[in-house]
């Protein structure tokens, strides 16, 4: 049995020219999410569900696990310095850590510290999703906006912590895609999905489709076809939308599927967020073998220009990304 901790290590140890920074904030993370799962495992006893009565920027209502995920991952990323900055969902704007160690650090995250935090209350999995990147000022001068404001190509690691019915940690630096499993009884996350190969046609499509009226014509081509009769392709396909991204990706990466989330007639940029939520988990995908677009291009390869900005998203096996893009690029 391999902990999250000693593979940390390990792959720190392949390369001689790593300062082990990186392998450090991976650990902040890795502690956060079990103070985090502590938590969440407690919704329903303690006085810890329902919402704080504020709004985070987006307007959305924020719940109280969602500002306690922000406050955990906070703290343990400024405690020890590896990081100079952060920039959550739950916050308007970037936060600069200015402790002399974080100061000449040379990474930034940014995160999503509860995606899917209205599932709470009624006992389904929630996640948080995280985006590494090297930041772009000089380590030692105050973190900037166009630190936090680079494409998704340029991560160093991404990763996603599902609180389902086990706990997961996965996670990518560039070198595939790891997944562990936390064993309460223990305390660690231990390696259970080594080297995770997203299927590259699966039979899974994952969309909100109540929102049907609103879908470019492209998406409504793509659901036809997804709910057709064709046995050589294994249709129609099964729906499954749990409304919890994080999770809904999951059993997508490893199943074989599509996750969709379209633009709309009221929102031309769809609901998720480029750099909280779309890049990381585009980040994952294409290590695990599998596409991230927007509809017509590659989420990673968008200039982000706002913390905030939301993108169309559409995620999961090649193949089936490849078709819905098709029929966007004719009917939409
Ligand atoms: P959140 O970050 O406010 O939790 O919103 C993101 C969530 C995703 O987890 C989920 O896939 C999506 O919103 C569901 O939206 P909808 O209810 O419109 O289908
Ligand atoms: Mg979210």
């Amino acid at each position: 049995m391999i902990t999250l901790g000693e593979y940390i290590v390990k792959k720190q140890a392949d390369y001689p020219t790593a300062t082990g920074e990186l392998s450090s904030l991976l650990s902040s993370i890795r502690l956060a999410a079990k103070v985090v799962n502590r938590e969440i495992n407690k919704a329903g006893l303690a006085d810890i569900m329902g919402s704080v009565g504020s709004s985070n920027v987006q307007g959305e209502e924020q719940q109280k696990l969602d500002v306690y995920a922000n406050e955990r991952f906070k703290a343990a990323l400024e405690a020890r310095g590896e990081v100079c900055g952060m920039a959550s969902e739950e916050e308007e704007d970037f936060v600069a850590f200015d402790s002399a160690l974080s100061a000449h650090s040379k990474y930034v995250v940014l995160i999503d510290p509860l995606d899917g935090s209205s599932n709470i209350d009624v006992n389904v999995s929630v996640g948080t999703i995280f985006s590494i990147y090297r930041r772009v000022s000089e380590p030692g001068t105050p973190v900037e906006l166009n630190d936090f404001l680079q494409p998704g190509h340029q991560q160093v690691a991404a990763g996603y912590v599902v609180y389902g019915s086990s706990t997961m940690l996965v996670y990518t630096t560039g070198f595939g895609v790891n997944g562990f499993t936390y064993d309460p009884s223990i305390g660690c996350f231990c390696l259970s999905h080594e080297n995770m190969r997203v299927p590259q046609e699966g039979k899974i499509y994952s969309i909100n489709e109540g929102n049907y009226i609103k879908f470019p014509d492209g998406v409504k081509k793509y659901l036809k076809y997804c709910q057709e009769l064709d046995e050589a392709t294994h249709r129609p396909y099964t729906a499954r939308y749990i409304g919890s991204l994080v999770s809904d990706f999951h059993r997508n990466l490893l199943k074989g599927g599509i996750y969709i989330y379209p633009s709309g007639t009221n929102s031309p940029n769809g609901k998720l967020r480029l750099l909280y939520e779309c890049n990381p988990l585009a980040f994952l995908v294409e290590q695990a073998g599998g596409k991230a677009s927007d509809g017509f291009r590659r989420i990673m390869d968008i200039q982000p220009t706002a913390l905030h900005q939301r993108t169309p998203y559409f995620v999961g096996s090649t193949q089936m990304v490849e078709r819905a893009e098709a029929l966007m690029a004719e009917y939409s």
